[in-house]
């Protein structure tokens, strides 16, 4: 595709265009939010001096074909005029990327934790219109802080296929002292399976309440609602859907991939759940890792030898690695399957990717639990308005939901104000929260800096921002599941 963008519209920041080249007609009808109540809040255009695109991308999201290990998974994807969707920027860049929309319904992309100006966020129906079929779409926007990111459909349940991929933003503040880096995305896989759709598993998951799995068993001892081994921190009821493939960077774990690198390296691993209903547990056979960021933000180094990480959740890990081959396992908590992959200083045989190692066992840690370097700090200072947000649902009915002061309507703030969200997990079922457009501080954890907190069963968790970022953000659970069904909400200023 080619297209020849004016300065004004790099202003603009977001625009469609039609097919040919040609702008589409712009319409002002704000259209359905997407699950969110009340009347959506246009954004402003991109107020001021965002420069010209230091990094531009050319995608095209459309069916497409994947080998994921011996097995053909015929799925929507993104594919990049550079051969490889995952980008990469320096914090500071200003990135434009233009996407065409060959899918045969209508798209989005979001910015995953990226703090950049509304009209760029890519929530259908809340901060543009959908990406219609043969439609394109530029995104221009500044990234301006480091870490590890990524993008992806906020359409529907396009996330649980295969439209996601990393965002890597480089920091000039972080130290480069390692030897080696790799990038580790760890996915939940159905899409294209014998006929498997996510949306699919949304009608049997919502169809269970009248008249049971509705003829689609996935495996597993009495179907997909089948639960594996209760998780002791997790309890008995992680995920909702069982798949049929956990994936590391694409691949089944009988088809694994392998991680080269010389004995005594060390190595930098980002790791980003881009899964769909899965929190992984990751570990490292032989090694403790050292958790330097997470969800982008530096923390106060923390050595553990196992983590959870949760739907829409990042860490970024340093470890010295040892002679040897070593199993890279992401466990998917309460589903008695897992994601592999081999890490490989010397020769030999390779782990199997069942094998088990006590760093899998360990107790793991929660990364909400860390504390955030000095450096990631929010300014001191104390609420001034404070928002009560409970969540709630159940499997049958399979509804979510998200109550702001008892109501079902958007979190309200006015700009410049510090924002108290105090979240109350009423469910049995652990959420994925996540914020667009800003990053809390944890005022229990030291001000920890988190775009996604995992609420576990019962449990509250208090989140505080700076509504320094005007507009409607999106605030929902990354259960694609949950959010399709409820669990979405917004914050709205102007
Ligand atoms: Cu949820």
């Amino acid at each position: 595709m080619t297209s020849n963008f004016s300065r004004r519209q790099f202003l603009l920041g977001g625009l469609v265009l039609a097919g040919t080249g040609a702008l589409a007609a712009c319409t002002s009808d704000p259209g359905p939010a997407a699950s969110a109540p009340g009347p959506s809040l246009r954004p402003t255009p991109t107020p001021t001096a965002l420069g010209e695109p230091t990094v531009r991308r050319t995608l095209t999201a459309r069916p497409l074909s994947l080998d994921i290990g011996g097995i053909e998974a015929k799925t929507w994807g993104y594919v990049s005029d550079t051969g490889d969707a995952a980008i990469e920027a320096t914090a500071g860049d200003v990135l434009q990327v233009d996407i065409t929309n060959e899918l045969p319904e209508s798209t989005s992309i979001h910015w995953h934790g990226i703090a950049l100006h509304n009209a760029a966020d890519g929530v259908p129906g809340m901060t543009q219109d959908p990406i219609e079929p043969g439609e394109s779409f530029s995104y221009v926007f500044e990234v301006p802080h480091g870490g590890t990111y990524f993008y992806h459909s906020h359409s529907g349940l396009q996330l649980d296929r295969g439209l996601h991929a990393p965002l890597i933003v480089r920091d000039p503040d972080d130290a480069e002292d390692q030897d080696v880096e790799w990038t580790i995305v760890l996915d939940d896989w159905l899409d294209g399976i014998d006929g498997s759709s996510p949306e699919d598993q949304l009608t049997m998951l919502t169809g269970m309440d009248m008249g049971g799995h509705g003829g689609m068993d996935m495996g597993g001892e009495g179907g997909m609602m089948a639960h594996g081994t209760p998780d002791p921190a997790l309890g008995g009821d992680a995920g909702d859907v069982m798949y049929p493939h956990y994936l590391i960077n694409g691949r089944i774990p009988r088809a694994h991939r392998t991680f080269n690198a010389r004995p005594g390296d060390k190595a930098r691993l980002r790791f980003i759940n881009s899964g769909g209903d899965t929190i992984f547990k990751v570990a490292l056979g032989g090694h403790r890792m050292t958790v330097t960021h997470t969800d982008g933000f530096p923390v106060q180094p923390w050595e553990t030898e196992s983590i959870y990480l949760s739907m829409g959740e990042r860490v970024d890990v340093e470890v010295i690695l040892g002679d040897g081959i070593f199993p890279l396992t992401a466990l998917a908590v309460g589903k008695d399957d897992r994601a592999f992959a081999v890490i490989r200083t010397a020769g030999g045989q390779a782990p199997r990717p069942d094998v088990d190692f006590p760093e899998l066992s360990s107790t793991g840690l929660f990364l909400s639990s860390l504390k955030p370097a000095d450096r990631a700090l929010l300014p001191e200072g104390t609420p001034d308005r404070e928002v009560s947000i409970d969540l709630g649902g159940q499997m049958m009915p399979y509804e979510w939901s998200i109550l702001t002061d008892g109501q079902s309507s958007s979190a309200t703030v006015q700009e410049g104000q510090r924002l108290r969200m105090v979240m109350r997990n009423r469910t049995m079922m652990p959420h994925p929260m996540h914020i667009h457009g800003h990053t809390w501080a944890l005022p229990g954890s030291g001000g920890l800096r988190k775009d996604t907190v995992l609420l576990r069963h019962g449990e509250t968790m208090i989140a505080d921002l700076i509504a320094d970022n005007p507009g409607e953000w999106a605030f929902h659970c990354h259960n694609a599941y949950h959010q399709e069904t409820g669990m979405m909400s917004s914050l709205r200023y102007a």
